[in-house]
């Protein structure tokens, strides 16, 4: 290892003063540091993402799907590039790190490899993804997928519970729908060498086994369902209750169904249901129609498909002893994606050169790196979470932690310039 790459160091300081600064960019109407994919919040933090792109060193360009690339120059700009990245959007009533520490993380990276006189061979792309969260169009990772050719035509038709579309949130701001499908087409005519992203883990297992780094090895799957409650709406005074259809009871039986099967996975899996829409939702009414949403996941993929099979079974079953029909819809948003094993080996050894303990470790969160996977070999580093928790405004990864992260993605970044192929 040169000296120079000895050097790599990161400065928390400096990595903890832009994570402060982008969390005060908030939306101050909601709870946590909240900036939601399109909003003026998320607008005003992409401008000042910009901005420290460039103060790091990087020559910005915003592409047609929104993502902000910010490139170091390789010694050979016709080699394939290298990639990293994540990004700054939050769920609503979010924390400070989910995906942010990736995008700072790296700046502190490429920081160090300008300071330190690092020259890579290959372009560095570090990329901020536009909207990786789950949104009401049901689609997450909307700046990945469109790199990745994953984002349809007929998906900027889809509406969300106004009645909005999705191509009239990209053009309100101020990006052009035919140019997301279009202009992202450099991330497939641009070679990629080897993608690899820092994350917070959001769950417990690094901190419950006292270890700094998780090597991901796989990406879990997402199985979405909307079903669809048909009872009969009666009056709630009158109508005796043997003589009832009533669709909210018999949405209640099938949330907790949903937690029976996530609860049963063998290996790996959780299911949760987020949302009941009851109709009419009147006091005196026995309720006519429910929606329900809820999620399925796992890095197993047969158990998914199966508990999918099961849970549509049971719902139906269990619905219908109520005099209650159903309709059960899944869409996919997206597929299980194991890390590639090259990019594996080469995150591992760099924390085992830097003598940091590290454990092989699951991701039940999805991140842009399934969609990016499909362009070149991916890998992921986790950081601790406290606690387990994220998607929460007591989200939270320590300096110490980040900084460890900072440090063998740098690391990490110079090994794999070097890899052949
Ligand atoms: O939903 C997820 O797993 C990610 O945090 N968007
Ligand atoms: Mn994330
Ligand atoms: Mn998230």
């Amino acid at each position: 290892m040169s000296s120079k790459v000895e050097k790599l160091v990161p400065v928390p300081e400096r990595v903890e003063a832009d994570l402060d600064e982008l969390a005060r960019i908030h939306d101050p109407e909601s709870e946590g540091w909240t900036r939601t994919v399109f909003s003026e919040t998320y607008r005003a933090s992409r401008e000042w993402m910009r901005s420290r792109m460039v103060d790091a060193g990087l020559q910005v360009h915003p592409d047609g799907a929104g993502n902000l690339v910010g490139v170091l120059p390789g010694c050979d700009p016709a080699a394939p590039a290298l990639i990293t990245g994540s990004h700054t959007d939050t769920v609503e009533g979010g924390g400070r790190f989910d995906g942010i520490v990736g995008v700072l993380g790296a700046l502190e990276a490429v920081r160090q490899l300008i300071e330190h006189d690092v020259r890579l061979e290959r372009d560095l792309l570090v990329v901020d993804f536009l909207g990786e969260e789950s949104n009401e169009f049901g689609l997450s990772c909307l700046g990945s997928r469109a790199l990745a050719g994953e984002l349809s035509a007929a998906d900027l038709y889809r509406r969300d519970h106004r009645g909005t579309r999705l191509g009239d949130r990209y053009t309100a701001f101020g990006l052009d729908p035919s140019d997301v499908l279009t202009a992202s087409g450099w991330a497939r005519t641009r070679a990629l060498h080897r993608y690899v992203e820092l994350h917070v883990e959001q769950g417990p297992l690094l901190e419950e086994r006292d270890v700094p780094i998780g090597v991901v090895t796989a990406i879990a799957g997402i199985e979405r369902m909307l079903a669809t409650f048909t009872g009969r709406p009666d009056h709630a005074g009158t109508m005796p209750m043997g003589d009832r259809r009533d669709a909210l009871v018999a949405a209640a039986e099938a949330v907790l169904t949903v937690r029976q099967e996530g609860c049963g996975a063998p290996v790996h899996g959780v299911a949760t249901t987020s949302r009941l829409v009851s109709e009419p939702g009147s006091p005196n009414v026995v309720p006519g129609t429910v929606r329900m949403q809820a999620e399925m996941r796992s890095v197993d993929v047969d158990w998914l498909s199966a508990a999918q099979r099961r849970l549509t079974e049971e719902i139906r079953l269990k619905a219908g002893a109520y005099g209650v029909d159903v309709d059960v819809e899944w869409s996919c948003d997206n597929e299980c994606r194991p890390t590639h094993p090259a990019v594996h080996e080469v995150i591992s050894s760099a924390a085992d050169s830097l003598g940091v303990a590290w454990e092989p470790v699951p991701s039940g969160a999805t991140h842009d790196a399934v969609h990016i996977a499909r362009l070149c070999p991916m890998g992921m580093i986790f950081v601790p979470s406290r606690g387990g928790r994220s998607h929460c405004p007591e989200e939270w990864s320590d300096l110490s932690h980040i900084a460890t992260g900072v440090q063998v993605l740098g690391r990490t970044l110079v090994e794999l310039d070097r890899t052949p192929g």
